[in-house]
């Protein structure tokens, strides 16, 4: 409530916050979780708590009168559409030259993603985090957090012979046939639950095309792994609705955090200060950057020093699709949930997920989404005159990532003798630039903060989020993310607390 006093404090629900709030409760702190999202824990009028990628609706975007959907268009056409401002579940936020694509919520980016769950190479990681402890990283955190966050591996001889993985297999033979590293990626979606999907014996999720606006089956978001393992302990309360807009020291100690209460939406109902001893920022990658950037340049956290809002990168985000032989259909019933990815990170800098086109025809497309080796990293700054944030990216950036995508397709399209899809994006778009679905840095390890999340100037205020990696992790990034997170809240509740 208004002006209470509470030990801890997090600012969002996500992988890095979720982590933070068990640990902390189990080591016998009381937590409280601040999220701007909706709990996402009742269903619409028609039944269901989440909105089909098909047919998105009002629960699909945060705050936005026309969808925004990632592709835009289908065989050329526009297909975005209007729905009522609420506070949805994506949030296609738009800087100047990219789109950042963010769950909103209770849970984060877990509502929202593929739920490919990556452990990167262990000489990648050292690449990306040289300060951090590789040995107890692969020994020790990579493991909590793949037993945590619910990791499994698809069965490989249902994978050889389900039809909705069809466009998968399509991949594959395409990618072995041009001579590259072929991988299967683990996942958090329930491959017994898609089994029995396929079986007829559940309802459907991810053979429905449920993915972008939330599943209803089948997938272990965080509500499903660490956020019920939190509120077991009695200990955390989370405040869906509500938005942190400020923290300061308090005079009497700890902090002094603002929050406002929206409605659906997304106005202000009410706004209410509590004091927390102890501050956690984990509102992702742009949200924890905005929230620093601004309380640095406002004179609310004057300690804060001057790598805040730096090393923040797109994680080299590039999607494109290739238009397959009439004898090499992808199959009209695809799992909407990614388990399989060409490596030619070493060669060409790009890990591609063979992604899903979940349109329910045959579309005799493959489809992809690109993870590359860019080097481009933007900065975020105060803007006094909007009182907004603002992000230096570049458009013309993608092109590093576009050149290294083209390193895996241009091959596969002369092996095959195969063209790129250009319908997919706009009239005569072949790529995808335009969006990530990857942020990360802002509050880099080691340089905003101390090498476990301690930010600088401000003793009791912790970054423990996405922000802390330094624009890029070679590979999808949410068990990253989790695995530093349980590094990190180890380190501070043995020496802080
Ligand atoms: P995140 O999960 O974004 O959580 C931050 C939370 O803070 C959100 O719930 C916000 O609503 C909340 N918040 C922000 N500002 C405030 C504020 N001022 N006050 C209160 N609350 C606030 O952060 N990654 C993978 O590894 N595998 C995938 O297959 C994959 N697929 C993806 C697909 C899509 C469409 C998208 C959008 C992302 C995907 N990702 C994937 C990325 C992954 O979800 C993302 O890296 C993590 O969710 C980031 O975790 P954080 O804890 O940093």
């Amino acid at each position: 409530g208004d002006g209470a006093r509470v030990p801890a404090l997090i600012i969002g629900s996500g992988y890095g916050g979720s982590v933070a709030a068990l640990r902390l409760a189990q080591a016998g702190v009381d937590v409280h979780m601040i999220e701007m999202g909706k709990s996402w824990d009742t269903p619409g009028s028609d039944g269901k708590i989440f909105a089909n990628t098909r047919t998105p609706d009002d629960r699909s975007f945060w705050l936005r009168t026309r969808t925004k959907q990632p592709l835009s268009n289908f065989l050329g056409f526009p297909i975005d559409k209007n729905v009522s401002r609420h506070t949805g579940i994506l949030d296609a936020e738009e800087f100047s030259g990219i789109t950042v694509y963010q769950g909103r919520g209770v849970g984060g980016g877990s509502l929202v993603n593929g739920g490919m769950a990556v452990t990167p190479n262990r000489e990648r990681f050292g690449a990306i985090l040289p300060s951090v402890d590789a040995d107890e990283m692969y020994d020790v955190y990579y493991p909590r957090a793949n037993a945590g966050l619910g990791v499994n591996e698809i069965d490989r001889a249902w994978f050889d012979t389900t039809d909705c993985y069809q466009y998968a297999r399509v991949g594959r033979k395409h990618a072995e046939r041009s001579g590259f590293d072929f991988v299967y990626v683990p996942n958090v979606y329930d491959f017994n639950y898609m089994k029995q999907e396929a079986a007829g014996n559940v309802p459907r999720s991810a053979l429905a095309a449920e993915i972008l606006y939330g599943n209803n089956h089948g997938k272990k978001s965080l509500q499903q792994t660490y956020l019920a393992q939190a509120a077991a302990t009695g200990r955390v309360t989370i405040s869906p609705l509500h938005r942190v807009t400020s923290v300061t020291p308090a005079p009497s100690g700890g902090y002094t955090v603002t929050i406002e209460q929206l409605n659906t939406g997304g106005g202000v109902t009410a706004t209410k200060t509590v004091t927390a001893g102890k501050v956690f920022f984990a509102a992702g990658s742009v949200g924890t950057s905005k929230l620093l950037v601004k309380l640095k340049a406002t004179g609310a956290l004057p300690g804060l020093n001057n790598e805040v809002g730096k090393g923040w990168g797109d994680n080299g985000n590039v999607m494109c699709g290739r238009a397959n032989h009439m004898w090499d259909a992808t199959g009209s019933l695809q799992s909407s949930i990614p388990t399989v990815g060409i490596d030619n990170w070493e060669e060409g800098g790009a890990f591609a997920e063979v992604a899903p086109l979940p349109t329910g025809i045959e579309t005799y497309a493959s489809f992809y989404l690109s993870i590359t080796n860019t080097p481009h990293r933007a900065q975020f700054s105060y803007n006094a005159g909007t009182g907004g944030v603002d992000l230096n990216w570049q458009t013309s950036w993608k092109q590093t990532s576009i050149d290294m995508a083209k390193s895996i397709f241009d091959k596969i399209n002369r092996k095959e003798g195969t063209i790129y899809r250009t319908d997919l994006f706009g009239f005569y778009k072949i790529w995808g630039d335009h969006l990530t679905y990857h942020p990360l840095g802002g509050a880099v390890l080691g340089k905003a903060t101390d090498n476990h999340g301690r930010l600088h100037g401000h003793p009791g205020l912790y970054v423990i989020d996405g922000s802390l990696i330094p624009g890029n992790t070679s590979v999808n990034p949410f068990v990253t993310i989790t695995a530093l997170a349980e590094r990190n809240i180890d380190k501070i509740i043995d020496t802080d607390l």
